[in-house]
């Protein structure tokens, strides 16, 4: 038991230490899957337009924590894609500004551990 969490001890920090991740959001007609992610500051969040997608859809910052600089993707369809690294902390809200009112997710950033 001892040398077993010994082993696995550098395989966490290597973890740590490393550049942030990327964490996939689809998007959907008229929904973003999942609608509440939480990621560590440096990750990134990649929004995936589904093959099935119909209509055209965006991601657009209504609100981001302060210093956060806000961003916003163009109308999209089926088959593209949109990335940003996330390097502020706080709670950024997202929305599809043809879909408002139906369409919008949350993304919390942690500080790293
Ligand atoms: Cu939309």
């Amino acid at each position: 038991m001892g040398a077993a969490a010994f082993a696995a001890a550098p395989a966490l920090a290597l973890g740590a230490t490393t550049k942030g991740k990327t964490r996939k959001v689809s998007v959907n007609d008229n929904y973003y899957g999942p609608s509440k992610l939480t990621v560590h500051v440096g990750d990134t969040v990649n929004w995936v337009w589904g093959d099935d997608v119909t209509d055209e859809h965006d991601v657009d910052v209504k609100s981001a924590p302060k210093g956060a600089k806000k961003f916003h993707s163009d109308l999209l369809v089926a088959g593209e894609s949109f990335k940003r690294k996330l390097t502020t902390p706080g709670t950024y809200k997202i929305i599809c500004t043809f879909h408002e009112e139906e369409m919008k997710m949350t993304i919390t950033v942690k500080k790293k551990p």
